[in-house]
């Protein structure tokens, strides 16, 4: 009788085991990455890519552009630099002052609260990649 309550405890402790397990092991929510075309810089008043969106062309490298409209300017909390090249985050127009963030080629779903509703132009970086 005591070697039946023990099997028993045991298949119960399994179970729990094998329940924590399973629950464990369920799949990691996949990250989407957000539609910014190939050579563009995208960014989004919200974090990870909500909110108002603004696309625009690559000013080219070594280049500075500022953020044409007044809506989006202090705006991104999010963005996708998709030059291919290493982007310079800056608060001034004009890239003006040291830069408040540096990204390389990739996007970013969340900015920090240095640069969070800071951005107000960007520099393609032509010699670090
Ligand atoms: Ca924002």
């Amino acid at each position: 009788m005591k070697i039946i309550r023990t099997i028993a405890s045991l298949a119960s402790s399994l179970a729990l085991m094998v329940g924590f397990t399973i629950s464990s092991a369920a799949p990691a929510s996949a990250v989407t990455l957000p539609d910014c075309p190939s050579g563009r810089v995208c960014i989004w008043d919200g974090a990870n890519f909500t909110g108002s969106e603004l696309t625009m062309t690559s000013p080219g490298t070594g280049q500075c552009k500022t953020i044409p409209y007044a809506w989006a300017k202090n705006m991104a909390s999010s963005f996708f630099n998709n030059t291919g090249h290493t982007v310079w985050w800056y608060d001034p127009d004009s890239c003006g002052g040291a830069p408040i963030m540096e990204t390389p080629n990739g996007a970013v779903g969340n900015v920090g609260s240095a640069a969070n509703n800071k951005i107000n132009s960007f520099y393609v970086c032509a010699t670090c990649q």
